[in-house]
């Protein structure tokens, strides 16, 4: 990835995941209280460190409630990469949130099968699961067949390991 450059990433997930929480840490570098989103959010982030050095990203955060998540295919068309958020501690959600990835990344408005990249989100939370688990739990030797996947541990209020995502992305 080069100076100057410009990638377009879809940021999305079910429900309060913590999608536009990550979103304006990442803009802002601080915790900020959130509502549910109805649309979307979109911000220019700039990370002056590592490889992301000079790349704006135009992240655009899709509300997560079901009645948004027929749009979410929407956002594909002009995006370079999808980022999928996980509540790393709703276990009763895990299968709805598995389906809805699939739906999405294997559907037919994704026919470049972007880059996907799972944040396993609330990684201070006591019952939250491992990376490697919610990689399992998640279906992603599945999705690693057909594109680029990969899973990581975020915590979007502290900000912890926000680095790492960016890395991934720009590979
Ligand atoms: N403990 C903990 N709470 C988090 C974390 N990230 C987000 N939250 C909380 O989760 C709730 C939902 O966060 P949002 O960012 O609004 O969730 P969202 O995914 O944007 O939800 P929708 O807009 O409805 O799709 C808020 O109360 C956040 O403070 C995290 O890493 N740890
Ligand atoms: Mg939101």
């Amino acid at each position: 990835m080069g100076g100057g450059s410009s990638v377009q990433l879809v940021l999305v997930g079910l429900e309060n995941t913590g999608k536009t929480t990550l979103l304006y840490h990442l803009k802002f570098g601080q915790y900020m209280h959130t509502q549910p989103t109805v649309g979307f959010n979109c911000e220019k982030v700039e990370l002056n460190s590592g490889n992301t050095k000079g790349v704006t990203f135009s992240i655009w955060d899709v509300g997560g409630k079901d009645k948004m998540r027929p749009l979410w295919k929407s956002y594909l068309r002009s995006a370079d990469g999808v980022i999928y958020v996980v509540d790393s501690a709703d276990a009763e959600r895990f299968e709805e949130a598995r389906i809805e990835l699939l739906r999405l990344v294997k559907g037919q408005n994704n026919p470049s099968c972007l880059p996907t990249l799972i944040l396993a989100n609330k990684q201070d939370l006591p019952d939250s699961l491992a990376p490697e688990e919610v990689a399992k739990v998640m279906s992603v030797q599945e999705l690693s067949s057909t594109q680029q996947c990969e899973v990581l541990p975020v915590c979007a209020v502290t900000g912890e390991d926000f680095r790492m995502p960016w890395t991934a992305c720009s590979t």
